[in-house]
């Protein structure tokens, strides 16, 4: 079953960010470069329809540099779109970024582009604008929903920002999607649990990743499923329970956060490959679940029609 996470102030935020949508004359839409589709808001996506918009991949230290490649050749291919992949922490691109924005949103009579920043929570929009404003002006922090409200920061040259709380939709369809999310941060702890997401994150870095893992954790000879993998983890690191077993949440939270935090090497979660087939197989099985819900409505309908005894 797909993680969601959509509280009341998601909801607020959106509508929040649907008014004043009208009157923004360029997007910057913060990716996370580890999952830039699971990452793409698609009500962010519909209601900026048409508006320039500079796509920008954060946390590229953290993701492949070979995938991250491949997602911004796929992405430059849509309309009016620009990307720029970056590294927060410790890259300035500040400069570059605000060229672009006066290119594809130049002032207007005098008064300043309002550019939009957008994204999913903990993606690194604040820090971006921190770094646009060359100080730090809007609170960031390592955990979603940091950004309470809308904030306008004038950089003084012509362009006015607008900071956004992070906001995901309604409904992650593609559950696959809804795992990565959840791996990178961008879902609260308390709609999931460190074991879930372990277990998810394992058995992806086993397939396509065992070459950190062997590197990370020494190990002779790679264990072939998620569940040994955590149990091997679980006793070189000492988290045990009585009578020597494994003590599972304690482990797959020391996993998840070394993961995140990038101590594990480099790891880009998605491929514009993978994606491609996940959503063919979401269409196949949309179609089955309409297919199911025709025939019961069908059969409520027949049963109504035929007279009682019958
Ligand atoms: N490694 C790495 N960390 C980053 C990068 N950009 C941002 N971060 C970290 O990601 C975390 C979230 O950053 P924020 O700027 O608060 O994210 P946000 O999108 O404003 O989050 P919300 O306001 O909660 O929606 C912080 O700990 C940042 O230091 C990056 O390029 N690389
Ligand atoms: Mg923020």
């Amino acid at each position: 079953m797909a993680i969601q996470w959509y509280p009341g102030h998601m909801h607020k935020a959106s509508k929040e960010m649907a008014e004043v949508l009208p009157r923004v004359n360029l997007v910057i839409e913060v990716l996370d470069a580890r999952i830039p589709y699971s990452s793409s808001n698609p009500v962010i996506e519909s209601l900026s329809a048409g508006k320039p918009k500079i796509k920008i991949f954060t946390k590229v230290d953290l993701a492949d540099s070979a995938t991250t490649r491949l997602w911004q050749d796929e992405f430059e291919q849509q309309r009016q779109t620009k990307t720029l992949a970056v590294d927060l922490k410790t890259e300035d691109r500040s400069e570059q970024i605000v060229d672009l924005c006066r290119k594809l949103a130049p002032k207007k009579d005098g008064v300043n582009s309002l550019v939009m920043v957008l994204g999913i929570p903990n993606v690194g929009k604040s820090t971006l604008i921190n770094s646009l404003a060359g100080k730090h002006i809007t609170r960031t922090g390592d955990e979603p929903a940091v950004t309470k409200g809308q904030q306008r920061i004038n950089l003084r040259n012509g362009i006015m920002l607008l900071d956004t709380p992070g906001i995901l939709w309604p409904k992650v369809q593609n559950e696959p999607s809804s795992y990565r999310l959840a791996t990178t941060g961008a879902i609260k702890n308390t709609a999931t649990t460190y074991e879930e997401i372990a277990f998810f994150a394992a058995d992806y870095l086993l397939t396509h990743y065992p070459r950190l893992l062997i590197q990370r954790f020494q190990f002779d000879c790679l264990p072939t499923t998620e569940i040994d993998f955590l149990e091997a983890v679980g006793a070189q690191r000492g988290c045990l329970r009585a009578r020597g077993r494994v003590d599972l949440e304690r482990v797959s939270t020391i996993f998840v956060n070394e993961l995140r935090a990038g101590t594990l090497g480099a790891v880009s979660f998605e491929t514009p490959a993978m994606i491609e087939s996940e959503l063919a197989d979401l269409v196949i099985l949309q179609a089955e679940k309409a297919a199911r819900e025709q025939a019961r409505l069908e059969r409520r309908g027949s049963r109504k029609k035929s007279p009682r005894g019958y």
